[in-house]
């Protein structure tokens, strides 16, 4: 491709080529690149038109078949609003200027109810899989900055998405964070922190903790939702103290786990001590996460009316799921108690394994002393945006249906719900979900009853799918347990990997579970693990790939085969991200108009013409397009 764009320079066909010629002509570099780049976008849609999308749980085609109709936002009065220009409003303004402790303090003393937006992160992470993309972020982020501009916070980061955003929709979650900090400057930004677990699924060094949060807090995360999986205080305080030294808002986050009104282990007493360990770690908010939706409205009075009556100047954020349908109830009642924030996601993300519905938490506080301060109109036309979203993005949508007030039974939080009936239905278990769900209870009655939440709901499940498969009841479990060989994850919260559980670990179970191949911890397991050495890992990756930031760095910390298999997709493909999710997600229609920018103010124009005949010697095919009004081929695997 360099040869071609050497030979087609202007200069080099007039002949009068000097013999610096190439160091003086940067043009050529960059046609060259731009070129190597259109062929790479050539050979991921010519591999889609020959194979079919490889994009793993995609099952079918996206049933938006259209262009999508953005809104349109009007003004108070009808005006139109310039959408090019964010809003200038907004909560971020007051945390730049005075700082976190300032932010919390003037969120405790707003009347009004405020409300955070998990639609860009938990919403889709419990609804769709974790697959929405950064483009169709992007493309509503300027809107959202003006209909959202009163909003606490937008939740768009963390938990899955970083994990999901390399391993399947091959992009980088640090350009999502910086491209979404770019276009809405006016809300904080908020992301979901694994405390010692990071971003993963048992603890992780130290360093690495302290590292990703300076990485986040440097990129545009302004608020640390922080918790630990088994409200393990000393794993949450490492948490904590990272995104403290960030410079981020630390919302440290209790997991609420079961009815505190009718359970023994997690009641009040629980979970108002917990509260003062957290409080005495100086906190700037405090976080309640009812990460499977059984927060019941009278125990969510109960809870945040003891918790105002203690501490009246902290600012109380709590979290639910809709799985049973009492989540609108419950976050109603959570700000008449005296909550400052509740979660919501725009209408046609909400509801079911998702948060509570943003128009109906609104309605439901008209005429009360916590009325949210939002126009509906904007909030109307945004989430048209997010119905439309729903159509394109079905081929990850989960097979629920309903609400399950079964919730109250199995505990099972929102975003495992949808995939754990995934996995069953994958697993040819489908019909059989309803012993899945009664063996996550026993499961957890063998665990001793604990929370659950990423990861160790994970290890509840995972032990729950093997009851199922082995046909195992919980006396089998028990009686067995010394020679029945384990899923890892169940090896890993039994060596205390992923701290120490609220009353202890089970035993004989422990032991017999180990079977003395793994040395159990008692304390932090970060007090064991060794460092990372940052030097090291840089100098490994700028080797196997040029450039390196520090970015790169603290996603390899984390998910190290990840983000090389992401790198490597990168270096085949190119950056993809800005294919729009229609053409990403399927077989490209003959004579179709793709419009994709490769970057800023370079556009192409793609059009798939024509399928070659598959050649029986090499097993390939030729896949013709037309980019930008020339005829393009590339030669392509046929894999079927
Ligand atoms: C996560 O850890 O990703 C969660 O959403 C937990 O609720
Ligand atoms: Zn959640």
């Amino acid at each position: 491709n360099f040869v071609l764009s050497l030979l087609s320079h202007e200069t080099f066909i007039r002949g009068s080529c000097w013999t610096t010629f190439i160091d003086d002509t940067p043009e050529l570099f960059k046609l060259h690149r731009s070129r190597n780049r259109a062929q790479k976008l050539l050979a991921y849609l010519g591999d889609l038109a020959v194979n079919g999308s490889s994009i793993k749980g995609q099952n079918g085609d996206p049933a938006l078949k259209t262009d999508v109709v953005m809104p349109n936002l009007l003004g108070p009065k009808g005006e139109p609003i310039d959408v090019y220009q964010p809003s200038e409003k907004g909560w971020r303004n007051l945390l730049l200027e005075k700082g976190p402790e300032a932010f919390a303090k003037a969120v405790r003393h707003h009347k009004p109810g405020l409300i955070m937006d998990t639609t860009w992160r938990d919403a889709h992470q419990s609804l769709l899989a974790t697959r929405v993309r950064t483009i169709d972020l992007v493309n509503i982020a300027p809107l959202t900055s003006h209909a959202l501009a009163h909003a606490y916070s937008l939740e768009m980061w963390g938990g899955a998405t970083f994990d999901v955003s390399m391993r399947f929709l091959h992009e980088c979650p640090w350009d999502r964070l910086r491209r979404l900090r770019a276009l809405v400057p006016n809300i904080p930004f908020q992301m979901l922190l694994r405390g010692a677990n990071g971003l993963c699924y048992s603890s992780l060094p130290d360093n690495v903790i302290y590292f990703f949060c300076e990485q986040a807090k440097k990129n545009g995360i302004d608020i640390f939702r922080v918790f630990d999986s088994l409200n393990d205080i000393n794993n949450l305080a490492l948490g904590i103290d990272a995104a403290k030294k960030a410079g981020g808002v630390v919302e440290a986050t209790m997991c609420y786990s079961g009815d505190m009104l009718k359970k023994k282990k997690y009641n009040l007493d629980y979970y108002m001590g917990f509260v003062t360990q957290m409080v005495d770690l100086g906190i700037h908010v405090l976080g309640i996460k009812d990460m499977a939706g059984v927060l019941k409205p009278k125990a969510a009075q109960i809870l945040i009316g003891a918790i105002r009556a203690k501490y009246p100047e902290l600012p109380v954020h709590v979290h639910s799921h809709d799985s049973a349908g009492t989540a609108v109830a419950s976050m109603t009642a959570a700000l008449q108690a005296g909550a400052d924030v509740v979660d919501v996601a725009t209408d046609s993300m909400s509801g079911l394994t998702s948060q509570p519905s943003m128009g109906a938490v609104l309605a439901s506080l008209d005429g009360t002393d916590r009325q949210l301060e939002f126009d509906n109109h904007q909030l109307r036309e945004i989430d048209n945006y997010w119905g439309q979203m729903r159509l394109l993005y079905s081929p990850f949508e989960a097979e629920i249906k309903g609400t399950d007030s079964d919730v109250y039974n199995h505990e099972i939080p929102g975003g495992q719900l949808t995939n754990l009936k995934f996995q069953a239905t994958s697993l040819g278990l489908g019909t059989q979900w309803f012993e899945t769900k009664k063996a996550y209870v026993a499961a957890n009655n063998l665990l001793g009853d604990v929370i659950k939440v990423t990861p160790t709901s994970k290890v509840v499940g995972d032990l729950a799918q093997f009851m199922v498969q082995n046909k195992l009841s919980a006396k089998d479990v028990e009686e067995r347990a010394a020679s029945l060989e384990f899923p890892a994850s169940l090896l890993d919260f039994f060596q205390g990997l992923m701290g120490q559980p609220y009353g202890g670990f089970p035993e004989p179970l422990r032991s017999h579970v180990l079977k003395g191949r793994r040395q159990p911890m008692s304390d932090r397991p970060g007090k064991f693990l060794p460092p990372a050495d940052f030097d090291a890992i840089r100098k490994l990756l700028s080797e196997k790939y040029g450039e390196v930031t520090d970015a790169d760095v603290a996603s390899y910390t984390q998910f190290p085969g990840v983000f090389e298999d992401h790198r490597q997709f990168v270096d085949r493909y190119g950056d993809l991200t800005n294919i729009p999710t229609r053409f990403f997600l399927s077989k490209p229609q003959m004579n179709e108009e793709m419009h994709v920018e490769i970057e800023k103010g370079k556009t192409l124009i793609i059009k798939f013409v024509a399928l070659g005949p598959l050649n029986s010697r090499t097993g390939q095919r030729e896949v013709y397009f037309e980019l930008n009004g020339e005829n393009r081929h590339v030669t392509i695997e046929d894999n079927k």
